[in-house]
């Protein structure tokens, strides 16, 4: 599918702010997809599509969940993590994307998962990253980002859990395995 065409489509599903970060994201996935050797044009695709379903009324993504097959822990969860798994099924069945490398981007883009791919860690990186994003810390990311891809990933996963428990909110399990396979890994390499 190509880019205008994808655009058009995400465009009506988000107001414009939505819209915007959903280009920076585009922008920054296809900026980390040539730095690491991932395909430039998964990357551009699962960035675009990646917040498709954001703003389906929570019933819509929970009868979703449960109708079709999606992990039940869910649902005892944050509904923010919700959009990433529904995202995936609406763009294959909705928009007809057949890629399940891109689709795969999207369902894990909020919560990662262990033995991510490349192409899913520069959406999960690109998402935080872009340059409409202003956490605390994410220039610090955005730096190591440049030349230190899974570093960047680990302090992403890093700060959003330690955000997260600061604010007493419980962390989905697959964010903790998330962080613990990424930091694993990187202590066999070294
Ligand atoms: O959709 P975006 O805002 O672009 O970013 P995102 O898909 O990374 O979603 C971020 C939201 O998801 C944010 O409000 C925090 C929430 N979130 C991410 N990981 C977890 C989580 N919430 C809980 N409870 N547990 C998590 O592990
Ligand atoms: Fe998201
Ligand atoms: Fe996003």
């Amino acid at each position: 599918m190509k880019r205008d065409i994808a655009l058009e489509i995400v465009k009506k599903q988000m107001p414009e702010h939505r819209y915007l970060h959903t280009l920076g994201v585009m922008e920054t996935a296809i900026g980390l997809a040539n730095q690491n050797g991932v395909n430039e044009t998964q990357a551009e695709l699962a960035a675009i599509f990646h917040d498709y379903a954001k703003y389906r009324p929570k019933a819509e993504m929970e009868q979703l969940i449960r109708m079709k097959d999606m992990p039940a822990i869910l649902l005892e969860f944050n509904s923010e993590l919700w959009h990433a798994p529904v995202g995936a099924y609406l763009v294959e069945h909705e928009v007809g994307i057949t890629d399940g490398a891109i689709l795969n981007a999207i369902r894990y883009h909020t919560s990662g998962r262990v033995g991510m791919t490349k192409l899913e860690k520069v959406i999960y990186l690109a998402d935080y990253i872009e340059p409409g994003r202003h956490f605390p810390g994410v220039d610090e990311v955005r730096e190591l980002a440049k030349n230190d891809f899974d570093r960047a990933l680990i302090q992403a996963v890093q700060n959003t859990i330690v955000f997260l428990m600061k604010k007493n909110q419980p962390i989905y399990p697959d964010t903790f395995h998330t962080y613990n396979d990424l930091v694993l890994n990187l202590q066999k390499k070294d």
